[in-house]
């Protein structure tokens, strides 16, 4: 278990300083320890926030100490805010064994007590959104202000951030609690953060899902996106058609897994999400990706013949009977169970890799499925492929594909995509995809992609990377991890971390402040985040991962 102090010379954290390798703690890559020569200085620098802050600053006066008798004060006894001060204690109090009592002030100022505080505002005038957030250190503790909840909670995944990593543990730690004095406001570029878990080829339960929404929450992601249906799986009680679940939920990838969410689980995996201000996308794969479907009823398959279950990996084989009205219906009714689950704006119909339909038979399936998502009341999401169909201009397409020059055809469908007026989430699947292998010895993953270490991850625009598409037109990224490999909650955290700080920094940090040398300078530290989180992960040789926390002086 990593430890708050260390024995080496205390850093001056309120500057960026460039120190030597022995100084900085023996931090050492893999790549630094098989070179002969004497290894570059390497920067240490004054926070480690991922994702990078609009604006982080030294402040002037003492560090905050935290101690046994800290609150959690709401200002002027806001009780929107007491969720959200409710899992800040929560995440503090196993770490520090001390009580963290959520206690509403008096008056419109933190009323201060005898200790250092931790204060919580709304203040309609912090702009930027409502994600965006004031953080500084104060006479009085921490105090994060922002306009709405959201903007609390994300400044207070930020404070988690400034606490040592040992904060993250499960058992009381001695400490000491301290936050450098900062100054931090802050605002994200991109509306839509987001990663998407595939649990239709390996399925990941309740608690597992919910695990990986802490992971996100930490790093300010704000949409999840679940696959729940594939050639493999289909993971959702739908109650008008139980055998979807019964049947198509009983097989996986190698058919070495089975299960299902009941609506119920679903309700509370969306409702965890919510309250870490985190939106569920549900997506149905259709009409593509559908061989659990087509298992389970006879009569959406044109031949009214139900095909055997399916634990391969192989795409585009299967398809809807787009000329039967029953298909329609199906839809109608899982998109009607779905949108009833789902108090977010889109429901995701997929539309990817169908090899057994006409273009026109293609776009036809697509509009209607459209029309029937917006008769529910959502907006349709889909991949790329539906920008060949005629789009709503409420549409969202997600870009995915890439050739040779990293985006080859898939430019050609976002192009059509943003000429009808729909917007991009972008999901390059040579950038973001989580499932790629790092490298050649990745022993999970696929590698259609290529090879995606983390600065392949980090390094691009996601508002510059096709020709004709603009950053107005993009709503923002998300990075998917498919399962075809991926079975057990410790394979997701390896694949996902630590490329997923990068798409988190990708989503939220200005383009002009994003640089790669700084970035794994700040991921550095996470590695012992995850290591007293009891988190997974690749360690790249890309990043000199810390192997002892920087302490804080005590004045
Ligand atoms: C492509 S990305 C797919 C998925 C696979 C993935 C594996 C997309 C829309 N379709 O069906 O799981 O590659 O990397």
């Amino acid at each position: 278990m990593p430890q708050a102090s260390s024995p080496r010379p205390l850093l001056p954290l309120a500057a960026v300083i460039v120190t030597s390798l022995a100084l900085a703690g023996g931090c050492r890559s893999a790549s630094s320890l098989s070179v002969a020569a004497a290894p570059a200085p390497r920067t240490v620098p004054a926070h480690h926030v991922v994702p990078l802050p609009s604006s982080i600053t030294p402040s002037a006066g003492p560090p905050v100490t935290f101690v046994a008798a800290s609150r959690i004060v709401l200002a002027a006894g806001d009780p929107e805010l007491d969720g959200v001060a409710r899992l800040l204690a929560a995440a503090l109090t196993p770490a520090t064994g001390y009580a963290w009592p959520v206690v509403a002030s008096t008056s419109a100022g933190a009323v201060p007590g005898a200790a250092p505080d931790i204060t919580l505002a709304l203040d309609a005038a912090v702009p930027g959104g409502r994600d965006a957030y004031r953080l500084d250190t104060t006479a009085t503790g921490v105090r994060i202000v922002a306009a709405t909840p959201e903007g609390v909670f994300r400044g207070t995944q930020t404070l988690r951030q400034l606490l040592p990593p040992a904060i993250h543990a499960s058992a009381v730690q001695p400490g000491p609690w301290r936050v450098a004095p900062v100054s931090v406001t802050d605002a994200p570029r991109y509306q839509w953060r987001g990663a998407m878990l595939d649990v239709a080829r390996h399925f990941f339960g309740p608690s597992q899902v919910k695990r990986y929404i802490d992971l996100l929450a930490f790093y300010k992601f704000n949409v999840l996106h679940l696959h729940l249906s594939d050639d493999q799986g289909w993971r959702i009680e739908i109650l008008s058609w139980p055998r979807l679940a019964t049947w198509g939920g009983s097989s996986s990838v190698k058919g070495d897994g089975s299960g299902f969410f009941t609506q119920a689980e679903y309700r509370d995996i969306v409702a965890y999400a919510s309250a870490r201000f985190i939106t569920v996308i549900p997506e149905i794969d259709m009409p593509g990706h559908t061989n659990a479907a087509l298992a389970s009823y006879p009569e959406l398959n044109c031949n009214d013949v139900a095909p055997p279950l399916y634990t391969g990996i192989e795409v585009g084989f299967s398809s809807l009977c787009v000329g039967r009205e029953v298909t329609y219906r199906f839809v109608d009714d899982v998109v009607r169970e779905l949108a009833a689950l789902t108090p977010g704006p889109y429901i995701h119909i997929g539309g990817d890799e169908v090899k057994k339909l006409t273009a026109a038979e293609y776009a036809g399936f697509i509009e209607r499925a459209q029309e029937i998502v917006a008769r529910h009341g959502k907006r349709a999401i889909g991949w790329d492929e539906i920008a060949h169909a005629r789009l709503a201009p409420t549409t969202v397409v997600q870009q995915w594909r890439v050739g040779k020059n990293g985006v080859a055809d898939a430019g050609a469908a976002a192009v059509s995509a943003v000429a009808q007026g729909a917007r991009l989430v972008m999901s390059p699947a040579s950038k973001v995809y989580l499932d790629m292998k790092y490298t050649p010895s990745t022993v999970l993953g696929l590698n259609w992609a290529g090879y995606v270490e983390l600065r392949d991850t980090y390094a691009w625009d996601p508002g510059a990377l096709i020709p004709g598409v603009t950053d107005e037109h993009v709503l923002g990224v998300e990075a998917p991890l498919w399962t075809e490999t991926i079975v057990t909650m410790s394979d997701l955290e390896v694949m996902v971390l630590p490329r997923l700080l990068a798409v988190a920094d990708l989503g939220w940090t200005a383009q002009a402040s994003r640089e790669w040398n700084a970035f794994t300078a700040r991921v550095a530290m996470h590695g012992l985040r995850w290591d007293a989180m009891g988190v997974s992960y690749y360690r790249s040789p890309q990043v000199e991962w810390m192997t002892v926390a920087p302490t804080l002086p005590r004045e």
